[in-house]
């Protein structure tokens, strides 16, 4: 009976011995799982901060350009006083976050008009945002889009803008024809105005961050 019984408590720590040796391994690999997780999820959460300062950083300098220049319709509009050909004033547009001004409606063509006047003077012709490069005639916006809004001169009945065919592929704004539109060969040297869109910003920023305050920031490696 004694050998018996030793012999079932040795068959019953041989088991226990088995099932500590077993579950061992699979606990390691658990604890290895959860802290690659967690560098996962710090990892994401480092790369929406790093968004989220670019965001704030880009959201800054609007605010600059806003105000150097005017907020109309949700876009800011910076006048480039030095005078350049269009893709010039172009590329220096682009190069800083902008496209070259493009209206679509009367009403932002009217306050464009007045701020220009007012940074530059009432005499000025700048380039807008709209050629007919690519077809004679098919006037389009920045992205290759046709335009919705126009604001060609027409008040000389014999030669309506735009008139200048192939040889004038480019739109200006004259500040002095109140803010009537002509076309203009675009190796002509103008100055520009360039446009920043904030709307999708101001969505964002009105919606609020995708993430709290950095103090809630909860590292759930342990
Ligand atoms: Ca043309």
């Amino acid at each position: 009976m004694e050998c018996k019984g030793v012999c079932v408590l040795l068959g019953v720590l041989l088991l226990v011995s088995c099932s500590l040796q077993q579950t061992a391994p699979k606990k390691k690999l658990v604890k290895k799982d959860t802290t690659k997780d967690a560098i996962e999820v710090l990892q994401k959460q480092v790369n929406d901060i790093v968004m989220e300062l670019n965001l704030l950083k880009e959201h800054q300098a609007l605010q600059t350009v806003c105000l150097k220049g005017a907020k109309i319709h949700g876009k800011c509009f910076l006048v480039d006083p030095l005078r350049k050909r269009y893709h010039t004033a172009s590329e220096d547009c682009n190069s800083m976050g902008g496209v070259l001004g493009t209206p679509m409606s009367s009403d932002e063509n009217d306050q464009l008009r007045e701020y220009i006047s007012q940074s530059i003077g009432p005499s000025e012709q700048v380039w807008l945002g709209v050629n007919d490069m690519t077809t004679e005639g098919k006037w389009v916006d920045q992205t290759g889009g046709s335009i919705t809004y126009k604001n060609w001169d027409t008040t000389n009945s014999r030669s309506p803008q735009p008139d200048g065919g192939k040889s004038q592929n480019c739109a200006i704004l004259s500040v002095a024809s109140r803010g009537k539109w002509f076309d203009e060969n675009c190796r002509e040297e103008k100055p520009s105005v360039c446009q920043y869109n904030i709307e999708f910003l101001s969505q964002w920023f009105s919606a609020g961050s995708a993430l709290g305050p950095v103090s809630d920031l909860k590292v759930t490696a342990s």
